[in-house]
């Protein structure tokens, strides 16, 4: 099984719904010095959009994760890592905990299971698309989330925890909760990083900082400074 997100400071979240900021390209993306891309987004997905961003980053060095919102668009490419496959903890309808999974597997006869791992979520900004399609409940405390972490870890064996405030940069105590809470899991944070300062401040908690938005609103150079963010964290 590969782990190498237990080396990762940095990824790439690529919402192939967007597009990048003119004149750049995936090159220039895989070139920032983020430790892996990660293409997925909530809304708008189709195989076909997925797969024109995995054909333009694949010629790339950089590891390629497809992180697929439902099982109609995980499209299957070798020239992919593996698949981070979310299952959200707080939400409140259990189809994005375990119904969709359950779905994919009724689907497909062959899943690749030794390239496929879950990312455990915890959805925090009401305000953000997958709070609402996943009827999050998003009022939690730092105790509350270090627990869903905890959980997620011991009891649930996952190996991957996800604070995610899409879209808003959220509250440190949180993150840091979710830090003391977890061992072995690598703790992934994403929403609202947008300079040196937001991801050197979330990286100080979570193992792994997610940058989506800023790829596709700022462009390549304000990524660039969040990698130098989390890496020097
Ligand atoms: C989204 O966590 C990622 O799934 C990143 O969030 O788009 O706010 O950077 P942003």
């Amino acid at each position: 099984m590969t782990t190498r997100w237990a080396e990762w400071d940095h990824i790439v979240k690529i919402d192939p719904d967007k597009t990048l900021v003119e004149g750049e390209t995936f090159e220039d993306v895989c070139e920032t010095g983020t430790d892996a891309i990660e293409i997925g987004g909530t809304t708008g997905m189709t195989t076909d959009k997925m797969q024109r961003v995995i054909d333009a980053c694949a010629t790339h060095d950089v590891p390629l994760y497809l992180e697929p919102s439902a099982p109609e668009v995980a499209v299957n490419d070798e020239a992919l890592d593996g698949y981070l496959i979310p299952t959200v903890l707080n939400a409140g309808d259990p189809f994005w905990t375990v119904g969709a999974h359950k779905e994919w597997a009724r689907m497909e006869d062959d899943l690749p299971w030794d390239r496929i791992t879950t990312e455990a979520y915890v959805v925090m900004n009401p305000e953000a698309s997958v709070a609402t399609y996943t009827e999050a409940d998003c009022d939690l405390s730092p105790d509350d989330v270090a627990a869903y972490a905890e959980v997620a870890e011991e009891m649930f064996g996952q190996e991957i925890v996800y604070i995610e405030y899409s879209g808003t940069l959220g509250d440190p105590a949180v993150v840091e909760a979710a830090a003391d809470a977890t061992d072995d899991a690598a703790l992934f944070y994403g929403g609202g990083v947008h300079d040196y300062d937001s991801a050197h401040q979330m990286g100080e908690h979570a193992d792994v900082v997610v940058v989506g938005d800023l790829v596709h609103a700022e462009g390549v150079d304000a990524v660039e400074e969040t990698v130098r963010g989390a890496k020097d964290a």
